[in-house]
């Protein structure tokens, strides 16, 4: 006998245990990496990931590593992972977890949780929380696993919950006591379920897609509008298809920006009101009628009952959620797609030419009112003049990933930076959320491998500033430029009794950011002009070093809660 085969039978070699069983079932469903903050009871759980070949991103709070976890999701259409420990880092990772689900982005945030006898009882465990039951509300499905061999349904079912029908965020409890738990390693492996086909086509029923055509074909002034959904569904070319093939203006919505190049003859980006007030005929695409489209009615859709809605979601119960749906398409986006394009035939007649001319005359007054705005080198410098220099770098590098958050940050980046290919702009989302930044960065620079830039307000930076060490650990190519206006929609805020507190919207004036990122090793770099600002976000992205531009702003420059000041509530008494 050989001495490995004398340590084969006196080691426990037949045996496995919660933490691999986990591994490994997330292994054989192809997720390989994992987003967390370690601690009692998942260490461990990180550490035999990292060594059975998985990537493990260790954040400095579990809010980004959530929200990292949820772009991977976006970005790949596999759940993302998140892993924290208990109570406080389970319930950081839970904005994450919510998030992701309101933005329908597929991850699984698994959290290591107390003795559930204990728990049970409150009877006052360490990190004691009934985790199951706070995240059940919060997200699109809950499971908690009891016994090793129920790991691969557990993991399995998770998977499929996250990514079939509406992608969303799901709950993985995974009990202290679990992970140890021992069996036979066969019998283990056996356990151990390969998710089949778990976002399956959906394929719309002919009648939808008939009665989307004749609606559409009877349109004087159609619009197309195309959602996040229509990005996630990684149906590119179909989509550029249907859009080209019926030669409809469009509008996409933030982070469907690029789906088809902003500088395309058919978008209608700079034409947003004209045409959500003109258009008889909208077809949606993977995207709500929510706040962010005034819920289909009101001033901002023209005239009551002008206009008839056709929309395309794989979520049936999304149909008639604000106004009448004429046409609800109900299945996945590249089945309806691909069902409409063929249905549409080699004849379709382009909508009638005094709308698309009076929209491409809309967008061409607006781009060229802009124009002039954007080559200013003002020092301080504006948005304009700021963005400005950050479009012309994008324009030269399609390729990069750009996250924006902010409030005058978010809006004018929005409109003023043309983004060239799918999945190319990251940004708060639905919820409008700040703190999405650097979870963001970190996911697209690892999910990618194409360099990122982060535009950031002063105040969205700092919901997740501390991760430019996470991004310096882990040497990624991201370069984060801090628009510095030395607060939240202004700097210019006082406080109104003369005492010694600044007003609630300042901050610290001429805050040295770029400071922060050379404390870790990072390349900092105080930007006051755009040619500045230009210089330095080239040589970052050209380098692939993590890099902080603190770029200086004019503090006057914002306006409150940048276009959507409209939503503040107005108090009486302060009109007096
Ligand atoms: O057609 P019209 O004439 O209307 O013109 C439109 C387009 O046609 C035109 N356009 C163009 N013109 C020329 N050329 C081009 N290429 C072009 N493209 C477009 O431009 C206009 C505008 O176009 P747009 O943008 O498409 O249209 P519009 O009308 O703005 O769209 C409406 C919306 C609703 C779809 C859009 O506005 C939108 O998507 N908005 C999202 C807004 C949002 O989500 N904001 C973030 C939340 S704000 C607030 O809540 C903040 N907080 C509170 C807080 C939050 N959020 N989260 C947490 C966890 N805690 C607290 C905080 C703390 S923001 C904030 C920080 C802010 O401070 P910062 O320092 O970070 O930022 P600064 O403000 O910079 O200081
Ligand atoms: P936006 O904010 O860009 O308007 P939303 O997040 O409001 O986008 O809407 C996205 C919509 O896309 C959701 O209603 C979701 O159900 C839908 N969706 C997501 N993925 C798919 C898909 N693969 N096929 C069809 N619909 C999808
Ligand atoms: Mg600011």
């Amino acid at each position: 006998m050989t001495e490995l085969e004398t340590v084969t039978e006196v080691e426990p070699h037949d045996l496995t245990d919660g933490f691999h069983l986990i591994i490994d079932a997330l292994k054989l469903n192809g997720l390989d990496t994992i987003y967390t903050v370690p601690g009692i009871p998942i260490t461990d759980l990180g550490r035999f990931a990292q060594a059975a070949g998985m990537r493990v991103i260790s954040f400095r709070h579990e809010q980004h590593a959530g929200n990292a976890a949820a772009m991977a999701g976006f970005l790949s259409k596999k759940p993302g992972l998140c892993l924290t420990v208990s109570a406080p880092g389970f319930l950081n990772g839970l904005t994450a977890l919510a998030n992701a689900t309101t933005n329908c982005f597929p991850m699984i945030l698994m959290s290591g949780s107390s003795e559930r006898e204990i728990i049970d009882l409150q009877q006052g465990d360490y990190e004691e929380m009934d985790q199951l039951a706070i995240a059940k509300p919060l997200c699109k499905a809950a499971f908690r696993i009891l016994h090793a061999e129920d790991i691969g349904i557990g993991v399995a079912r998770a998977i499929r919950a996250a990514l079939s029908g509406r992608p969303g965020g799901v709950y993985l409890d995974l009990p202290g006591k679990l992970l140890g738990q021992t069996m036979d390693a066969e019998a283990g492996r056996k356990s151990l379920v390969e998710v089949i086909d778990p976002a399956p086509p959906q394929i719309p029923s002919a009648g939808a897609v008939a009665r989307a055509l004749d609606l559409l074909k009877s349109a004087k002034r159609p619009l197309i509008i195309l959602g996040k959904g229509a990005a996630y569904a990684q149906a590119d070319a179909e989509i550029r298809g249907l859009v080209e093939k019926s030669g409809i203006p469009y509008l996409p919505m933030s982070m469907a920006k690029g789906l088809l190049p902003d500088t395309h003859p058919q978008s209608a980006a700079a034409a947003r009101s004209l045409v959500l007030q003109k258009s008889d005929v909208v077809m949606m695409i993977g995207a709500r009628l929510n706040w962010l489209l005034s819920h289909g009615k009101g001033k901002a859709w023209g005239p009551p009952h002008s206009k008839q809605f056709i929309q395309i979601d794989i979520e049936p119960r999304e149909m008639d959620s604000n106004v009448e749906i004429a046409a609800p398409v109900v299945g996945d986006i590249g089945s309806c797609v691909s069902a409409l394009l063929e249905a549409m035939g080699d004849n379709w007649d382009a909508p009638p030419s005094d709308w698309t001319g009076e929209v491409t005359e809309k967008v061409a007054s607006n781009v060229e009112r802009m124009a002039p705005r954007l080559q200013n080198n003002n020092v301080p410098m504006d948005y304009h003049g700021a963005l400005g220099a950050l479009r012309r770098i994008i324009k030269d590098r399609p390729d990069t990933v750009l996250v924006n958050e902010g409030a005058n940050t978010l809006d004018f980046a929005r409109s003023i930076i043309d983004i060239y290919q799918p999945r190319k702009r990251l940004d708060v989302g639905t919820w409008g959320v700040m703190g999405i930044g650097m979870g963001f960065a970190v996911a697209a620079a690892i999910e990618t491998g194409k360099p990122v830039l982060a535009v950031e307000g002063d105040s969205a930076f700092g919901f997740s500033g501390m991760e430019i060490e996470t991004i310096c650990r882990y040497n990624l190519p991201v370069c984060i430029v801090v628009f510095n206006n030395n607060g939240i929609y202004r700097g210019t805020d006082v406080n109104p009794t003369g005492g010694p507190d600044v007003a609630p919207t300042v901050f610290v004036k001429d805050a040295r950011y770029e400071l922060m990122m050379e404390a870790f090793g990072g390349r900092g770099v105080y930007a006051t002009s755009p040619d500045e600002l230009t210089r330095a976000v080239i040589e970052a992205l050209e380098s692939g070093k993590p890099t902080l531009v603190n770029a200086i702003i004019d503090e006057q420059a914002g306006t409150e809660s940048g276009r959507i000041g409209n939503l503040n509530p107005q108090s009486v008494v302060a009109k007096k």
